[in-house]
């Protein structure tokens, strides 16, 4: 295929009307763009003029257009980047984002709360996705603490879930995904750990699975799903922060890599990031808070810098897990014991649920495959979501 050169090329954006003011219509919207998790809303995280097509009520709220000039710089996706003067922008990586700001931290290390330029939001594939924790952007300086960001580059990850019908992309740019899920309180779901394994796997990150809570139970009760995750090639680390059992591990694990701590409210992912480096983890709940004010104690996605090197964002625990973007006969693919059995199957396009001579569910039978592997592909199937 002959190279493109970088093209740069005039596009007219539209642009909404962002002074009259909103009917309150559109809370479920400003609530799906504001954060991750539901907890948010307790924060009343507004989004007061995020553009989306969704809230348009026809084409008479497109008042204005503009001309800008982008760079075609993505030869493989044709993503368009805006083009900027550079020389009054700096570098930064995005710390949190909820919303229209965001915290943004230049290579000097500096902190700047920064709104984003409505051109970013309006060229990005999904406006509501348009800056996330993880990003590397361009932004102006305006004052000491205040910015303006001008351009994100393009993201070689992300982590992102379905929500209400929308993608919400959790965090960009990180390695790997640590899974975290707590041997009890709450109950350990494998099924949630395919998922994520899943979600991972999709958004081009490595997964690795810890169970924290190591304490409270019988470590040998763990071994069959240590032993089965790590058969099929994931690294497990079984963790206590109450004790300090396997951090070692974990934080030999994290050290010059780019991660993201994912698993439901309250298995511990706040207290372990805590142990790992004081200050790490959001926010946590003592054992009394938890249990009075319900759960979700951390608010958002926050990106904290270790000083063995690399760095880690903290996430709210989540409701559910639904998958963004995932087809049906993709799913498979993620089930990697799977892949010797589905070519045999007598139908190629065998979905492995309920035909006849297929050698996934013979493998089941045999106990080549796990049960509960089985059944987490027969839920995602079914399109069953995954409650906490
Ligand atoms: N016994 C025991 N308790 C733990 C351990 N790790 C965390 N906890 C407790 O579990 C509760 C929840 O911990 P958090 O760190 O807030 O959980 P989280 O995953 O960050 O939760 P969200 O921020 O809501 O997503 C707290 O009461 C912790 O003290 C552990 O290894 N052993
Ligand atoms: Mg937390
Ligand atoms: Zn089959």
């Amino acid at each position: 295929m002959a190279k493109r050169g970088k093209n740069k090329l005039k596009q007219r954006v539209a642009f909404r009307k962002n002074r009259g003011k909103r009917s309150r219509t559109d809370n479920d919207l400003t609530r799906d763009a504001s954060g991750i998790s539901d907890a948010d809303d307790a924060e009343g995280a507004r989004v007061e003029d995020l553009p989306s097509a969704e809230r348009l009520s026809g084409k008479g709220d497109l008042t204005r257009s503009r001309t800008v000039i982008v760079q075609d710089t993505d030869e493989e996706s044709g993503a368009l980047t805006i083009e900027v003067n550079e020389t009054n922008c700096q570098k930064g990586r995005v710390l949190s984002a909820t919303g229209l700001n965001s915290i943004v931290q230049n290579e000097a290390g500096e902190k700047f709360e920064c709104t984003v330029r409505r051109v970013v939001r309006t060229m990005s594939r999904d406006a509501r996705n348009a800056v996330v924790a993880g990003d590397i952007v361009l932004f102006q300086k305006l004052d000491d603490q205040h910015g303006v960001i001008e351009r994100v580059d393009p993201r070689h990850s992300a982590l992102s879930r379905g929500s209400k019908r929308y993608e919400h992309v959790i965090v960009s740019n990180v390695d790997q995904v640590v899974i975290v899920m707590s041997a009890v309180d709450p109950v350990l779901k494998p099924s949630l750990i395919d998922r994520f394994i899943i979600s991972a796997a999709k958004g081009g990150a490595d997964a690795l699975i810890c169970i924290n809570k190591a304490d409270l139970v019988d470590p040998v009760e763990l071994q069959p799903i240590l032993g089965l995750y790590g058969q099929l090639g994931y690294q497990t680390v079984l963790t206590s922060a109450e004790t300090g059992a396997g951090m070692p591990l974990l934080r030999y694990l994290l050290k010059d890599r780019q991660s993201v701590f994912a698993g439901q409210s309250g298995v511990g992912k706040s207290t372990l990031l805590n142990a790992i480096q004081p200050g790490l983890g959001h926010r946590t709940a003592t054992v009394s808070e938890f249990t009075q004010k319900g759960r979700h104690t951390t608010r958002r996605a926050i990106l904290v810098a270790l000083e063995s090197g690399g760095w880690v964002v903290d996430t709210p625990g989540i409701r559910q897990l639904g998958l963004w973007d995932v087809m049906p006969e993709e799913v498979e693919g993620f089930f990697v014991e799977f892949r010797p059995f589905v070519a045999l199957c007598r139908f190629p396009d065998c979905s492995h649920t309920h035909e006849s001579g297929c050698r996934v569910k013979q493998a089941v039978s045999d106990a080549l495959i796990t049960r509960t592997r089985y059944h987490s592909y027969l839920r995602i199937m079914s399109g069953q979501e995954e409650d906490e």
